[in-house]
């Protein structure tokens, strides 16, 4: 067996790259020589063979064999960005063979995700049915669209159920006894792939729409879907789908900026699913397949639109969910399931990863769609498989599907909580506590001096970044911030790290120059400033170690000022009632044994010593509440005595307590 170094060192010396890089690829799973040229080198050579899908043959006939006898063909999508970019794909394959292609895409508000009954029932005179990104568990349906003569092709890439529909073909790389070498496309992955078998290399002109739904839908960038989306990235940048250009156009503020992984994620794949999402995937879909510039601009308009629309709703159903955790939700649960009769079920599954994320808790959101059902997403969190453990619920939901980071049900209202204690069962028993922490993670420790452009342009090779292939984040442990200013309206700092006596230039977002200590470890990224040339760092996680007197002063003014808990506040700061018992009990001990304290970080330090709570900001937040309810005293004279008043008191008149737990009293 080869150890680590040993990898490193032949990484080094074979692939000619740095220390720095060689560790990175080798922590990343790729210490195989081969492995790591292919990752490092993506491209049309690394796109597997279509044929090796076991149908694929099959399929190809008889789609050709539909063109040629002039049959009526319907490509059946789903209406968000990889539905819509695999209809896409498809769309223009057959049109250029010459097809007469209809699509359908279905509305989510009337149909609900994937083929339905009625919307099969209302296809009517079509020879070939080929659905994209969905049709995987659509048993009944694929069975009515038989009986109406059609022929079927499913193309999907979702987890597969027990007992497959009785398709004519089926092209899904988790097909049990599928040939396919790579599992992990999307649907528009696969839809590429049928494209590739269809028109050989002209598909390429469309894998710009491929990568943009690889990235969107949260695939994992490696294998094959590192190939599709560092080639579809390359062609989104010098000749990209013309729609495509148009929202560029549109939603992208900065002029002639590169468009990589990110801006996919946060710009153009919002705007596509916006569509979908609160009005019709058929704006996006019109996006992605017209030429005209007028009609391209005006549709790009529209998805513009649209998006700042979605943002105004998934606001509400955020601030909303939040209200209903800090309210009543119980913070010992490892799953957070809420629902409301109004939420907007478009909305719901981007609502989700906010919660999740802020709480680090896998979150489903639910909105009614009939009385007494609901249909809702569910979104999990990096280290749990949310399809697993809803899998193991499955008969209590009317639909249900999906994969590990994401998934789809709707439910009757009066399995919900059954199902939300169950869930909580089965993922305290099948994870360990730590999954429900968050990570603070770095690829590589590194100093200053290491820092220079030829190893920055040596990581960008490690480019796309996104899903299982996260930017690389360097530490710099112990650095010393330097010449900090302020920028952005102080909204920002810009500094230099320091140490061993070199330096480099730091950017850090949403921490003002004020809040900056003189020194910290840092966690950041690292790329060349456009401005200088210069190499700098942008921190994503500052981290230092205030003194329990800091730490407890800083939580002091947190609070003063707080008007409403924010979302992770709750987290931070909440003391249940019954640990509030427990840390009165001990300031009480305090008190009768006049015991005294030199600052109030002593009296911290005792109250973590004898009541179940560390966390200074907790403590905090305890002293405040018995103070606002007049239980307690601080006195100070040269030491801290602690008085304690006697008689009933209400937490709810604690201004700080009620502002935490509204909807309990
Ligand atoms: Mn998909």
């Amino acid at each position: 067996m080869n150890t680590e170094k040993e990898a490193v060192a032949r990484l080094r010396k074979e692939l000619k790259l740095s220390q720095i890089t060689a560790s990175l690829l080798c922590a990343r799973g790729l210490s195989d020589t081969a492995a790591a040229y292919d990752f490092l080198n993506p491209g049309v050579s690394q796109l597997h063979d279509p044929f090796s899908f076991l149908d694929m043959r099959d399929a190809v006939s008889a789609i050709k064999h539909a063109i040629a006898s002039k049959k009526r063909i319907c490509v059946y999508g789903d209406y968000d960005a990889d539905g819509i970019s695999a209809s896409a794909i498809l769309y223009k394959t057959l049109v250029q063979m010459g097809g007469q292609v209809e699509v359908f895409l279905p509305n989510r508000m009337e149909h609900g995700y994937g083929l339905t009954m009625d919307n099969v029932k209302s296809l009517q005179g079509i020879s070939l049915l080929i659905t994209v990104d969905c049709g995987i568990t659509s048993i009944d349906e694929i069975e009515q669209a038989k009986k109406m003569g059609m022929t079927t092709i499913l193309t999907d890439h979702h987890e597969c159920p027990p007992v497959l529909p009785q398709a004519d073909y089926i092209l899904n790389p988790h097909r049990p006894g599928e040939t396919y070498p790579f599992d992990s496309l999307c649907g528009a992955g696969v839809a590429f792939k049928l494209a590739q078998a269809l028109i050989g290399d002209a598909a390429l002109e469309m894998i710009d729409l491929a990568a943009l739904a690889t990235i969107a839908d949260i695939v994992p960038l490696l294998g094959e879907n590192r190939s599709i989306s560092a080639l579809g990235l390359k062609r989104l940048n010098e000749e990209p789908n013309p729609g495509v250009a148009a929202l560029v156009q549109k939603a992208c503020t900065k002029r002639n900026a590169e468009i990589d992984a990110q801006t996919v994620s946060f710009v153009l794949a919002p705007r596509i699913n916006a569509a979908g999402r609160i009005s019709t995937a058929k704006t996006a879909f019109e996006l992605l397949t017209e030429n005209d510039e007028e009609k391209l601009n005006d549709l790009a308009e529209q998805l513009c639109a649209l998006n700042a629309d979605r943002q105004q709703r998934q606001e509400k159903v955020v601030s909303e969910a939040v209200r209903m955790y800090t309210e009543s939700g119980d913070p010992s649960a490892s799953i957070i399931i809420l629902y409301q009769k109004d939420w907007d079920i478009g909305i719901v599954g981007l609502a989700a990863s906010k919660i999740a994320e802020a709480y680090m808790r896998p979150t489903i959101l639910l909105g009614e769609t009939e009385p007494g059902l609901y249909t809702g997403s569910a979104r999990s969190i990096p280290g749990i498989n949310i399809y697993e453990a809803m899998r193991s619920q499955a008969k209590l939901y009317e639909k249900f599907g999906g994969h590990a980071g994401a998934a789809g049900l709707t439910v009757k209202e009066e399995y919900l909580p059954q199902i939300a204690r169950r869930l909580d069962g089965y993922l305290k028993q099948a994870y360990k506590e730590d999954v429900f922490r968050p990570l603070k993670t770095y690829d590589f420790e590194i100093v200053p001096a290491e820092i220079n452009n030829a190893l920055i342009s040596e990581l960008e090779r490690l480019r796309p970044f996104g899903f299982k292939n996260e930017q690389v984040e360097l530490l710099v442990r112990g650095a010393r911030l330097e010449n900090i200013r302020s920028i952005g309206e102080d909204r920002h700092a810009k500094f230099k790290i320091s140490k061993q006596g070199r330096e480099i230039n730091a950017v850090v977002f949403g921490t003002s120059a004020s809040e900056l200590p003189k020194q910290a470890d840092i966690v950041g990224t690292v790329s060349v400033n456009t401005y200088d040339m210069k190499p700098q760092m942008v921190v994503s996680v500052l981290s230092y170690e205030d003194t329990l007197l800091q730490r407890l002063q800083k939580a002091k003014k947190y609070l003063e000022r707080m008007t409403a808990p924010a979302v992770s506040d709750r987290q931070i700061y909440f003391v249940p009632r019954s640990l509030l018992l427990e840390i009165y009990a001990v300031l009480k001990g305090a008190a009768e044994r006049k015991i005294t304290f030199s600052d109030e970080a002593d009296v911290a330090a005792f109250i973590q010593k004898y009541a179940p709570v560390t966390e200074p900001e907790r403590i905090v937040f305890a002293l405040t509440v018995f103070r606002e309810i007049g239980l307690l005293e601080m006195k100070k004279n040269d030491r801290i005595h602690i008085v304690i008043y006697t008689g009933k008191r209400e937490l709810s008149n604690s201004r700080l307590y009620k502002m935490f737990t509204s909807g309990e009293m």
